[in-house]
C-alpha cells in the first residue's frame, strides 16, 4: 500500500456512491444475521443459513428473545450512532468545510458521557443476561406431581377432589412465595391444559410449608391433573413483563444424568442412574454417511434422552480442555481435566440435535462431533435396554414397555 496514502485521502478518493453502498450492504448484514431463522435439518448445515439455530428448548428460547431483543437493538443502535458520528466528522470537519481547525483538546462533559452511557448499557444487558447465566448454571429444583400418583411423581401431602397440597420443602431461597411458582395443567385424551390462575384455581399458604391448590371446579371424568411446582422458571417471558406472549414454564429436576468426557478425540458417555453403561462418540466417517452434508456433525454414535425430560450433563476432560456445545439448545460448557463442571437442558421436541467441539483442543479439535437424539420415554426406554444387553446388563424397562403395549392393546 502507497504509505503516503492517509486515511482523508483514501476517502476522498472513494466516490460517494461506493460508501453509501458499503453502508447499505454493512447495515442489511447486520439487521440479516440478526434474527433467527428456521432450519430443516436441527443442528445440521443449510444452504443460506443465518442467525442462531431454532430452539429445541426452552433456555434456548430464552437466549432467541435475549438475542433478537436485547442484544441486535443494542448493537444495531451502537452502529447507526456511530455512522451517524463518523459522516458528522467527514463532511463536517474535513480540510474544505472547515480549513482552520480548533485546537482545543478534553471536554468533561464529553468525557462524562462516554464513559456513563456505556455503563448504563451494560447494566441494561446485564438485566437480561444474568437470570440467563443464572437459569444455565443453576440445575431445575422443580417439583412434578400428577392426581393419579406414580412412582415418576411427587406425592401430596393431602388431596380431595379438588384440594391438593403440596410440602413446600426446597431449599432456602428456593421456596415457593409467588404464584409463578405453581402451574396446573389438565390432561385429558393426550392433551395438556394450563388452569388460569383465580379463574380456575387459587393458591394459598405460599411462603408457609405446606401450599394448597385448590381448583374450583372438580375434575371430569377421564381428566388428569398435573402439578409442577419451583422458582426454575426458563424461557421467553414477556418482555419486560409487558408485551408479547409468556412462554416459559417452571423445569423439574433432571431425571436422567450423563457423564461426558471430552478426550483426544472423540467424546465418551456414561449413563449412571441406567447401569453405568459407557461408550465412545468418535467422528463417522465420510464414506459411511448416507448423508454427506453431515459430516462433521454426525458421530459414530449419538446420545438418546427422552423428551420433555431434564437432563444433568457432568462433564470433564480427560487431557486437555474441550468444549460440549449444542447450539440448539442452548448450551456450551467446558470439559476441563480434574474437574466436573454440570449443565442441564429440556429438549421439548423430538429430532437429531448435532453439535461440536468447541474449544481449541489440538489438532483433531474439528474432528470430535456431537449428536443427541430426542425421542419418547418408550423408544429411550428401548435404547437403554438394547445398550445395557450389549454391557451385559440384564434389561431394567423391557416390562414396562410390555406393560404399556398391552395398555395399547386393551383400549
Ligand atoms: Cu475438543
Amino acid at each position: 500500500m502507497d504509505n503516503h496514502m492517509t486515511g482523508g485521502t483514501i476517502l476522498k478518493k472513494m466516490p460517494a456512491r461506493l460508501f453509501g453502498g458499503l453502508m447499505t450492504v454493512g447495515l442489511a448484514l447486520m439487521l440479516g444475521t440478526g434474527f433467527a431463522v428456521a432450519n430443516p435439518v436441527d443442528g445440521g448445515p443449510v444452504d443460506g443459513g443465518l442467525g442462531l439455530q431454532e430452539a429445541a428448548t426452552p433456555f434456548m428460547e430464552q437466549v432467541h428473545q435475549f438475542h433478537n431483543w436485547v442484544l441486535m437493538p443494542v448493537v444495531i443502535g451502537i452502529s447507526l450512532l456511530v455512522m451517524v458520528l463518523l459522516l458528522i466528522v467527514i463532511f463536517k470537519f474535513n480540510s474544505r468545510a472547515n480549513p482552520t481547525p480548533a485546537k482545543f483538546s478534553h471536554n468533561t462533559l464529553v468525557e462524562v458521557v462516554w464513559t456513563g452511557v456505556p455503563i448504563l448499557i451494560l447494566l441494561f444487558v446485564a438485566v437480561f443476561s444474568f437470570p440467563l447465566l443464572f437459569s444455565a448454571d443453576v440445575i431445575p429444583d422443580g417439583k412434578r406431581y400428577l392426581a393419579q400418583e406414580t412412582e415418576l411423581a411427587e406425592t401430596f401431602t393431602s388431596k380431595s377432589d379438588t384440594e391438593f397440597v403440596i410440602a413446600n420443602d426446597f431449599s432456602e431461597h428456593r421456596r415457593l412465595s409467588s404464584k409463578d411458582h405453581v402451574e396446573v395443567f389438565v390432561l385429558s385424551n393426550g392433551e395438556r391444559r394450563e388452569l388460569a390462575y383465580h379463574k380456575e384455581f387459587k393458591l394459598s399458604g405460599l411462603k408457609t410449608d405446606e401450599v394448597t391448590i385448590a381448583l374450583n371446579e372438580p375434575l371430569a371424568a377421564g381428566e388428569e391433573l398435573e402439578i409442577i411446582a419451583g422458582r426454575s422458571r426458563v424461557g421467553a417471558k414477556k418482555f419486560l413483563d409487558l408485551f408479547g406472549t409468556d412462554n416459559s414454564q417452571i423445569v423439574v429436576a433432571p431425571s436422567i444424568n450423563i457423564k461426558v468426557t471430552g478426550f483426544q478425540w472423540g467424546w465418551s458417555y456414561a449413563y449412571p442412574d441406567e447401569g453405568d453403561f459407557e461408550f465412545n462418540a468418535l467422528i463417522k466417517k465420510k464414506e459411511d454417511l448416507d448423508d454427506a452434508s453431515l459430516y462433521l456433525f454426525e458421530p459414530t454414535k449419538r446420545i438418546v434422552v427422552p423428551v420433555n425430560e431434564t437432563v444433568r450433563i457432568l462433564i470433564n476432560g480427560r487431557e486437555v480442555i474441550h468444549s460440549w456445545a449444542v447450539p440448539a439448545f442452548g448450551i456450551k460448557i467446558d470439559a476441563v481435566p480434574g474437574r466436573i463442571n454440570e449443565t442441564w437442558f429440556m429438549a421439548n421436541r423430538e429430532g437429531v440435535y448435532y453439535g461440536q467441539c468447541s474449544e481449541i483442543c489440538g489438532k483433531d479439535h474439528a474432528f470430535m462431533p456431537i449428536a443427541v437424539e430426542v425421542v419418547s420415554r418408550e423408544e429411550y426406554q428401548a435404547w437403554v435396554d438394547s445398550e445395557r444387553e450389549f454391557a451385559g446388563l440384564e434389561p431394567k424397562y423391557t416390562n414396562t414397555i410390555k406393560l404399556a403395549a398391552n395398555a395399547d392393546n386393551a383400549q
